[in-house]
């Protein structure tokens, strides 16, 4: 067995854990990355495409924010489609100036891979069987093995950023955590295709047949998702099959002017919201997907992730810093008050936007009176726009 030291050991290779790594360099603190897939593998995961200003003012801290700036799309607004027509929703003005940057979290990876690399840090990909010991103790360390040889980290703290499916969670008592949890009955089938957006702004549509979005990536590249039956198979879905539903779920002059082309992704995602509390345990800490999930609606799932980074990586740079524990005593805490708001905006816009066979007529009716509510009140709107471009960190 190989034995290594480091102060924090983060368990994951998403944004979380690099981002988290990046920081952590930054202010001096030695971290070592374990994650099980190959960084292939991480990059080849298609998934949240909205940064709020927050996370991009994060990225720019970690010193990985120059692409981003240079090929990110700023939006100031999005717009809403319901009974054939499309209606904006003007970010900018609403919130007094402030708007989202839409750069694919692949391209976020991708740069925060780029500056582990350069800065010469240590990330071991395809580590497995990784295991947390004695972080209710005071000797926490982590196990894992790689091309079948046993390794060990040593180290102060472990930051569990390995996602829903990750070991870190799952490592706490059952006694020790509460969850809170919603599957909805539906899932997004999504596809990435080489095509210009259908429009400048994103479209959020709920039509009879289901929710609809038309996102992007860049001025050539799109993302699209429809709401489909959650068992469907992504084989039974024909990119014409695709295009075709997609076309039904928009007003007429966006579906006359959709491009359409070969996908060169297409993947179905169920959605669910969940929160495990607490955040922390002794020297064990979740962050990300590991700790919480929304259903991808209001583009948070990202922003949340980077938002506990954002706390987690202070509490222990004030904690080396200062031998102060206020901010690792605090985290979940301070976490968890912004992750429910997050929670409670992702599900009412999910509510908002898709088809709930089971609400009947009346749900229908209900759901298209609050649509024609939001966008002619400007109160309404407003508290939309505050929550889509992102809650302030403090209360
Ligand atoms: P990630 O990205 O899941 O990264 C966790 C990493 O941990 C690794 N791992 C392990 N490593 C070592 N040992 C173990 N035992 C391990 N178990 C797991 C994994 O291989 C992985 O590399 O979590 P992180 O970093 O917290 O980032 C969170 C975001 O990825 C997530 O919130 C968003 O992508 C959520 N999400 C979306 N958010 C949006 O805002 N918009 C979207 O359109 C959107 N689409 C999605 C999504 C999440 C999805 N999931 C989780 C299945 C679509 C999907 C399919
Ligand atoms: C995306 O571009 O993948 C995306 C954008 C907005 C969302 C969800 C996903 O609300």
């Amino acid at each position: 067995m190989t034995t290594q030291r480091t102060q924090v050991a983060i368990i994951g290779a998403g944004p979380s854990g690099l981002l988290l790594g990046q920081l952590l360099h930054k202010a001096g603190i030695d971290n070592i990355v374990l994650e099980r897939q190959t960084g292939a593998y991480v990059l080849g995961r298609i998934r949240a495409g909205v940064l709020e200003q927050t996370t991009c003012a994060l990225l720019d801290e970690a010193g990985v924010g120059e692409r981003m700036h240079a090929e990110g799309l700023v939006h100031g607004g999005y717009e809403l489609c319901f009974g054939g027509a499309r209606h904006r929703i003007d970010l900018h003005g609403l919130t007094g100036g402030k708007r989202v940057t839409v750069y694919g979290q692949t391209e976020v990876t991708r740069d925060l891979m780029a500056a582990r690399a350069s800065a010469g840090l240590t990330t071991v990909y395809g580590a497995k069987d990784v295991a947390l010991h004695d972080f209710d103790g005071a000797a926490p360390s982590v196990t894992y093995t790689l091309n079948g040889e046993p390794h060990s980290v040593v180290c102060d703290f472990i930051a569990g950023c390995d996602g829903y499916h990750g070991v870190s969670r799952a490592s706490v008592p059952p006694k020790a955590l509460s969850i809170y949890e919603k599957v909805y009955q539906f899932g997004w089938l999504g596809v990435l295709a080489d095509t210009p957006p259908v429009s400048h702004e994103l479209i959020y549509s709920n039509h009879e047949r289901g929710f609809a979005l038309c996102s992007m990536r860049s001025a050539t590249r799109t993302r699209y998702y429809v709401q489909c039956p959650l068992h469907d198979k992504v084989e039974q879905w024909s990119d014409a099959a695709f295009w075709d539903e997609l076309r039904r779920r928009l007003d007429p002059q966006a579906a006359e002017s959709l491009v359409t082309g070969p996908s060169i992704e297409k993947s179905i995602a169920p959605l669910r919201s969940f929160v495990a509390e607490p955040m922390r345990f002794g020297s064990l800490f979740l962050a990300g997907d590991a700790a919480h999930i929304v259903p991808p609606t209001g583009a948070k799932g990202l922003n949340l992730a980077a938002a506990d980074v954002r706390f987690l990586s202070r509490a222990l740079i004030e904690y080396y810093g200062e031998r102060s524990r206020a901010g690792i005593d605090h985290y979940s805490e301070k976490c968890l008050r912004r992750i429910w708001k997050a929670e409670r905006f992702s599900w009412w816009f999910t509510g908002l936007t898709h088809k709930f066979p089971e609400t009947g007529a009346i749900g229908q009716k209900l759901q298209r009176a609050e649509l024609d509510y939001l966008v002619s009140s400007r109160a309404a709107s407003t508290a939309m726009a505050e929550n889509y471009v992102g809650l302030p960190f403090e209360a």
